[in-house]
């Protein structure tokens, strides 16, 4: 038995046609069932749901076999434990760093000087910044980061950015791209291992069917 761990929503969605390409049809629809084990045609692979971030740490501990996650996740957990085979192209977007349109931001990260940031990424906004030699009180949040700097709970917030229609709705701008995110496939390298037979075909039929 196999079991692939997934978020619900973009990272469910967007696996969907990286399963049919292996012949593999999630059979019960996760916005209408409640259930958390989803079964699938194949009697030998099934799908667990969990959260975005919880997805490495089933992996990693073996609560699944192999799972689907974000780069910006996988930063945040360490990736201690985890096979990275795969680069999925998929669930694209930036983690840039972004600012009050009437903010300068330009004047408040000059050599030496100190900003507030909140966000939900702290291990890459500290790497940032200290690469950029700003000193940064960093606030950690776990969603709705938009909000900090229009409460005056921060002057920056690191978060992820795609279309940019949340940024603008909140009169925010980006002024920084910190980096490229796209989901990656992880495995447990223990089942890697056990596994072999199961998942290496199905690594291999992933990668042939990543978008480009
Ligand atoms: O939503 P929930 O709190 O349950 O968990 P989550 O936000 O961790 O999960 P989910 O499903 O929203 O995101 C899963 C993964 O999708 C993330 O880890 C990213 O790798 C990837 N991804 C791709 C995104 C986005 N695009 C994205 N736009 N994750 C979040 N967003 C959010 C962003 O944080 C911001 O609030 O969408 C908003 C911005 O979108 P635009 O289009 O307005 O710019
Ligand atoms: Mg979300």
């Amino acid at each position: 038995m196999l079991t692939l761990a997934l978020s619900k929503g973009r990272i469910f969605e967007e696996t969907l046609p990286l399963l049919a390409a292996a012949g593999i049809r999630v059979t019960e629809d996760p916005e209408k069932s409640r259930k958390l084990i989803l079964p699938t045609n194949r009697d030998d692979v099934r799908v667990v749901l969990v959260r975005a971030t919880d997805v490495p740490t089933y992996v990693q501990y073996g609560g699944a076999d192999l799972g689907v996650a974000g780069k910006d996740v996988l930063l945040e957990h360490g990736g201690e434990g985890l096979y990275q085979p795969l680069d999925l192209n998929i669930a694209k977007c930036r983690m840039s760093v972004a600012v009050r349109d009437d903010f300068d931001y330009a004047s408040a990260v000059k050599q030496g000087s100190r900003i507030r940031v909140a966000t939900k990424y702290t291990e890459v906004a500290r790497q940032h910044f200290a690469d950029k030699g700003v000193h940064v009180d960093l606030i950690k949040l776990y969603g709705s980061m938009e909000l900090a700097p229009l409460t005056g709970l921060a002057d920056a917030i690191v978060d992820l950015v795609s279309t940019g229609s949340t940024l603008k709705a909140n009169h925010l701008v980006e002024v920084e791209r910190i980096m490229d995110i796209s989901s990656r496939l992880v495995v447990n390298q223990a089942a890697l291992k056990l596994k072999r037979d199961l998942l290496r075909p199905l690594i291999d039929t992933f990668a042939a069917a990543i978008p480009a």
